[in-house]
């Protein structure tokens, strides 16, 4: 890639599930809601441009509505984008909600369950058109197995692919950025690294349309390192977008603030994306970051701010790093004199 001297501006997006109410799996809201639709006039004060969207974020209750009502309430976001200045990053079918997936979507071992999760593909691929989209996210959540005996593995990858080829053939431009995950809540998942979903992108029938979207505490509980999976992803030209957060250690999904556990992974992400061009294609920089439960506040935003603002201090750390005496210490085999340079670098110390 062609070496630009223009800085690039980076673009931020964030899904409305960001400002949550706290609730967790041991106990309920620790905050009161707020409302869905005021969440979109938070965005541009706090410095984001993109909106990340489930299927029913657009069009709550989709399920149970007609094709003609669908369209109406699409429209009526639409409106909104337009008014607060504001882009559609994606769409995500939730396919991890409904009783028809509790068993899983496209890999669901009942005919009818893999029917409701086509449908809901499809609708959420028309809603992603009706507000000017050109993408759906899919986080397979569910397409794995608390047992291996439950499914037949390799049926199941079959059924995967087969789906995506379905979107790809419904829709002839939509892109389908596959978000992977190691587990939870399944206890293993089909499509754990970006290595799968990109192993699924080139087998698909438009492998063009077909990019991964890695989220760092992703990588991480899969035990790798977020910054070499998106290198691999742009390696391949698959990058469609980034979830930045963090996790401490293998546990639940913490989506903690980036930067907040792992400052050096965290600066490794943002070198691999400066040093490769990333956003200068209109892609954004993806947050997905929950609040602390024990925050007050409502909205609390400060996870969003903090977290934009450690991936700018970090961007600056990138820019002021000195890329002759990383080269020379790279040329010398010197990475005990290279570690510590960087360590000093981040820390300010001379
Ligand atoms: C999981 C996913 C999820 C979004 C996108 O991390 O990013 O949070 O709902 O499907
Ligand atoms: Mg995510």
């Amino acid at each position: 890639m062609k070496k630009s001297t223009t800085l690039t501006t980076y673009r931020f997006s964030f899904g409305p599930w960001n400002i949550s109410e706290g609730a967790d799996p041991f106990g309920p809201d620790s905050r009161a809601v707020f409302p869905h639709e005021k969440k979109f006039a938070l965005y541009r004060p706090l410095g984001f441009e993109g909106v990340q969207f489930h299927d029913d974020d657009v069009v709550p209750g989709l399920d149970g509505l007609t094709a003609a009502q669908i369209q109406r309430q699409a429209a009526r976001i639409k409106a909104i984008l337009a008014s607060e200045g504001l882009t559609p990053e994606f769409v995500a079918p939730r396919l991890w909600f409904a009783e028809q997936t509790i068993d899983g979507a496209y890999t669901a071992n009942s005919a009818a369950d893999r029917a409701y999760a086509w449908d809901r593909t499809k609708k959420c691929i028309d809603i992603a058109r009706a507000i000017d989209c050109k993408a759906i996210v899919l986080w397979l959540s569910r397409e794995g197995t608390y047992i291996r005996e439950a499914k037949n593995a390799k049926l199941a990858y079959d059924r995967l692919l087969e789906s995506l080829n379905q979107m790809l053939a419904y829709d002839r431009t939509i892109e389908v950025w596959i978000e992977p995950k190691p587990n939870e809540p399944t206890d293993q998942a089909y499509v754990p690294t970006v290595g799968h979903a990109i192993a699924l992108a080139y087998a698909s029938k438009a492998p063009k349309r077909v990019k991964g979207l890695i989220e760092s505490a992703h990588a991480l509980l899969a035990g790798l390192d977020p910054s070499d999976e998106m290198a691999f992803a742009i390696a391949h030209d698959k990058l469609g977008s980034v979830h930045l957060n963090d996790q401490n250690g293998l546990k639940y999904d913490e989506d903690k603030n980036f930067g907040s556990a792992n400052l050096r992974s965290a600066f490794n992400q943002v070198r691999v994306l400066e040093e490769n061009g990333y956003c200068r294609r209109g892609e954004f920089v993806g947050l997905d970051v929950k609040t602390m439960r024990s925050q007050r506040g409502c909205p609390v935003v400060e996870h969003l701010k903090n977290s934009r603002a450690m991936f700018l201090h970090l961007l600056d750390k990138v820019r002021a790093l000195d890329q002759k005496l990383v080269q020379q210490y790279r040329d010398a085999r010197d990475y005990e004199a290279l570690e510590l340079y960087v360590l000093k670098h981040l820390l300010a110390v001379k």
